[in-house]
This record gives C-alpha cells, sequence and structure tokens, in this order.
C-alpha cells in the first residue's frame, strides 16, 4: 500500500528481507508467467518487480544494465551480432546501442507484459527497443536457442531472472550448450550470476557447467547494485574455444565508442577501470570458486 514498506522475502534469501517505501503504486498485473508490480519509492525512483523480486529501479538499473551489456562487448573486438535473453525491459539493448559495430541485435524475453509495461513506465530503458538493429522475439529462450543456427552470435547476453519460475531451466547445463552452440568461435557470454554473499551453492553450480561447456575462458565478475539482495550481483563470462579471450583487458574500450546510447545518454557507471577492477574477487570466494 502506498506509504508502506514493502518487504521482500524469497527462498533465495531465507531469512532476510530487502525494503523500499512505497510512494505511489502505479501498476499491478498478472501474466502467464509472473506477477507485475511497478511502484514509485521515495529513494529509488520507479521499481519493476517480478513475483516480489526487484528487477530494476530507475536510480540503480545502471550498475547493472552498463556491466552486462559492456564486460562481454568490450571484451572482443568489433562485435557484430548479439543476442540477448530476458531483458525485457529494453535496458541492455540500451547499452548494446553503443557500440557501433553491432549490426544485428536480437531480443528473446518471454513476457509481453513486462515489455508492454516497460513502455508505459520505463521509457528511458525502453528506448532500447527503438534502436533499428534490433528484433524482438517474444517467447521461451530454450525454445528459441533450439531453433538458432549454429555459430550466429559474437555475444549473447543472459539477463535472466532468478531461477525461480520462468527462468528455471536457464542455471541447467543444456541451456549452456544451446548458448555454447549459438556463438561463434571465441564468441563470448555474460550471464546474470547472482550474489557472492548469497549463493555460492548456484555459483560453483554454474561455473562447472561453464567450465566443462565452454573451452576458452571463464570467469566470474561482480558489482554493486543497491537494491538486489545483498547489494551485490555477479555476472559469468565465458568464451567459445577459437580466438582467446582476455576478460580482464577490455580491449574493445567503451571510451572509443560514441559516447552516447541511442537516446543520447552519457554512460553513468561503467568504464575501462570499473571493468577491470569486477573481476577482483574477495579472498573467501576466491577460495569458493577455485575447488569448483
Ligand atoms: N534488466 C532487468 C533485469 C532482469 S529482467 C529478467 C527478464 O528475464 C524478465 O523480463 C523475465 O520475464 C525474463 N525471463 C525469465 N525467464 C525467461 C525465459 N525462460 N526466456 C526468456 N526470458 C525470460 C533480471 C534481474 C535479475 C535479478 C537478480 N536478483
Amino acid at each position: 500500500k502506498t506509504g508502506k514498506v514493502l518487504y521482500y522475502n524469497n527462498p533465495m534469501w531465507p531469512g532476510e528481507a530487502h525494503s523500499l517505501k512505497v510512494e505511489k503504486i502505479l501498476y499491478r498485473g498478472k501474466s502467464k508467467y509472473q506477477e507485475v508490480l511497478v511502484f514509485e519509492s521515495s529513494t529509488y525512483g520507479k521499481v519493476l518487480v517480478l513475483d516480489g523480486i526487484v528487477q530494476l529501479t530507475d536510480k540503480d538499473e545502471c550498475a547493472y544494465q552498463e556491466m552486462i551489456a559492456h564486460l562481454p562487448l568490450c571484451s572482443i573486438p568489433s562485435p557484430n551480432t548479439v543476442l540477448v535473453i530476458g531483458g525485457g525491459d529494453g535496458g541492455v539493448l540500451r547499452e548494446i546501442s553503443r557500440h557501433r559495430s553491432v549490426e544485428t541485435i536480437h531480443i528473446c524475453e518471454i513476457d509481453k507484459l513486462v515489455i508492454d509495461v516497460c513502455e508505459e513506465y520505463f521509457p528511458e530503458l525502453y528506448v532500447g527497443f527503438g534502436d533499428p538493429r534490433v528484433q524482438l522475439h517474444v517467447g521461451d529462450a530454450v525454445e528459441f536457442l533450439r531453433n538458432a543456427a549454429e555459430g550466429m552470435y559474437d555475444a549473447i547476453i543472459v539477463d535472466s531472472s532468478d531461477p525461480i519460475g520462468p527462468a528455471q531451466e536457464l542455471v541447467e547445463k543444456p541451456f549452456f550448450e544451446m548458448i555454447a552452440r549459438a556463438l561463434r568461435p571465441g564468441g563470448v557470454l555474460c550471464n546474470q550470476a547472482e550474489s557472492l554473499w548469497l549463493h555460492t551453492h548456484l555459483i560453483q553450480d554454474m561455473l562447472a557447467i561453464c567450465r566443462e561447456t565452454f573451452k576458452g575462458s571463464v570467469h566470474y565478475a561482480w558489482t554493486s547494485v543497491p537494491t538486489y539482495p545483498s547489494g551485490v550481483i555477479g555476472f559469468l563470462l565465458c568464451s567459445k574455444d577459437g580466438e582467446p579471450v582476455n576478460f580482464m583487458d577490455p580491449i574493445n574500450p567503451i571510451e572509443q565508442q560514441e559516447g552516447a546510447d541511442n537516446a543520447g545518454r552519457e554512460i553513468k557507471f561503467y568504464n575501462s577501470e570499473i571493468h577491470k577492477a569486477a573481476f577482483a574477487l574477495p579472498s573467501f570466494a576466491k577460495r569458493e570458486l577455485s575447488t569448483v
């Protein structure tokens, strides 16, 4: 209710609740896949919540969307064909639009309601869909990848929700095998990979699957997103056998791109220093992830 604090409890972070004060509920609905809620918060602007989990807020979406897009795209020379899984808000598309070398952007989002709601309430993210290079496919990512041509993509960005609900299959081995098949040799994957503080086992499982599946390099990077559980979120970066990729070194630096996205917005969070720093892990995490 307006004026109340919204608490998010979830089995992904048992015993913890995160809260934001609600100024106004703007939208509440239900699709075939999930509950969709948009509200105006008192401190983070508008907030998109799916099945009770914060997906983005106006204030800190930049950290997540810029990192998940530019970590992979700045790690390879001249990315041309890119696939986004999830990302129905358009924010990742908006970030990809900064890259002049990109000619084709496919996006596969399962839930049309997310797209429609973001068109109405998050114009600064939805603007990503306005890029003429974007081709939208509404459907399940597993089905989409099954039909994707082999070796088609230079980069695949998996901007998917937590693995409860429609994104369940997106952390399992067959999914990663389909991703690897759809990437060209030396192509790269950047996958939303949860929190170092909360999801050690999930990260270890994903890392183990990716090390088996991607014969190039596999690394974990992370960043700060205050409204995500524990305030951080990670990314798994993987490259397929072929031209070697050194993720730690952004050889296609963002500083050499045009400087604005397709809405004319300057980059807010990401830069080449943050890119390099994102791979530095706390000692406990180094130990936990080295046992995989
Ligand atoms: N950029 C916003 C951040 C997100 S949104 C995740 C999107 O993935 C949602 O729009 C959801 O509908 C979509 N999605 C979920 N499952 C599938 C699927 N099987 N195929 C295609 N799209 C899917 C992620 C925030 C992460 C939050 C971490 N706690």
